[in-house]
């Protein structure tokens, strides 16, 4: 997965669920279009899914935390998104990205 700086990579078959929140980080500006890719296997279409919990609740399910929906596919599937307008400055704040075959 790479987004601005950050470029992570999660094994194969490993860990269900893999917390890099204390480890990786990138400070995204305001209304800002950004690249993002998510390389999944070359075997079985993936559905993958990304956000951010932009209002900081624990959840991602608000409006437009939904940042990156490509269509199943293999491989690498990228695209962009643009930063909110006027978000809350200067926070940490979680982002989600799920890959499932
Ligand atoms: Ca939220
Ligand atoms: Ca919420």
């Amino acid at each position: 997965m790479t987004l601005n700086t950050i470029d992570q990579t999660t094994v194969y078959d490993g860990a269900v669920m893999n917390d890099y929140t204390c480890s990786d980080n990138t400070v995204l500006s305001a209304n800002t279009l950004y690249n993002i890719s998510v390389t999944v296997g070359a075997f079985n279409n993936q559905w993958v899914r990304v956000f951010i919990d932009y209002n900081g609740d624990g959840d991602f399910v608000d409006g437009g935390e939904q940042i990156f929906a490509p269509a199943n596919g293999l491989n690498v599937r990228s695209g962009s998104f643009t930063t909110p307008v006027a978000p809350t400055p200067d926070v940490l704040r979680r982002m989600r990205v799920i890959s499932i075959s």
